[in-house]
């Protein structure tokens, strides 16, 4: 008997757990809210952990079922991901170009700030850590056009399932950025599922009652 193998989402959240990269405390984000939580996709530093999270992507992908041709990896904390899912991708069976950017032009050198694989004429499949306003997201969509790349979608390990501008609308970030671009988003994990996984994990569950106050405030609607 082998156990059953827990779903990407589960496997995820676990490793983000033992891996510290995702705290339970008080936060400032990029767009000023205090967040009770935060992920912080810098702590999966070693090599087996970024095996584990290229799979735990890798799953998530393949269950979504979309078209694509190349990785791209947006700077800085991109890159490592995209990098270890191509690595995936290539132990599965499947040999996938992988391109990522710098943040500084360079002027010497091979110059430009697009490295590795051509974008052009390929359907690039975006690997983020996470999306809360969808800022990042944007940067890497007009970099795909410059390179007359096309983007297939999104792959994010964490969607924070947060409101832009609750006061106005209540579609989250991803969902946004989904209808603006036609381009699927595929989330690793959403905050529902760290809330449900927060409830069924007795060292977590104290941190519920914040988390759900927070979704309340910031949180989009299902
Ligand atoms: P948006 O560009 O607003 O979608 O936010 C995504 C970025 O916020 C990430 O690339 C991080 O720089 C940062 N961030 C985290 O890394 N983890 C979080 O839990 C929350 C944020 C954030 O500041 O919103």
């Amino acid at each position: 008997y082998s156990p059953p193998v827990a779903d990407h989402r589960t496997r995820f959240l676990q490793l983000a757990l033992r891996a510290q990269a995702l705290r339970f405390g008080e936060f400032t984000l990029k767009s000023g809210r205090v967040s009770p939580y935060f992920f912080n996709a810098g702590q999966f530093n070693t090599g087996a952990a970024l095996a584990e999270l290229a799979a735990c992507y890798a799953d998530a992908v393949e269950a979504a079922g979309l078209r694509f041709d190349l990785l791209f990896g947006p700077a800085y904390k991109g890159i490592p991901l995209a990098t270890a899912l191509a690595c995936e991708f290539a132990r599965r069976g499947r040999d996938l170009p992988v391109a990522f950017n710098r943040k500084e032009a360079k002027t010497h050198g091979e110059g430009g700030v697009l490295i590795g694989a051509p974008l052009a004429g390929r359907r690039a499949l975006i690997v983020d850590d996470v999306i809360t306003a969808g800022t990042a997201i944007r940067e890497s969509l007009a970099l795909i056009a410059q390179a007359g790349g096309q983007p297939a979608g999104i792959a994010i390990a964490l969607d924070r399932e947060e409101a832009v501008d609750p006061a106005r609308s209540r579609a989250s970030a991803a969902q946004t950025v989904a209808a603006e671009h036609g381009l699927p988003v595929i989330a690793v994990a959403r905050l529902r599922d760290l809330l449900a996984f927060v409830g069924e994990t007795p060292e977590l569950v104290g941190e519920r009652p914040r988390l759900l106050a927070y979704r309340d405030a910031y949180g989009s609607l299902e």
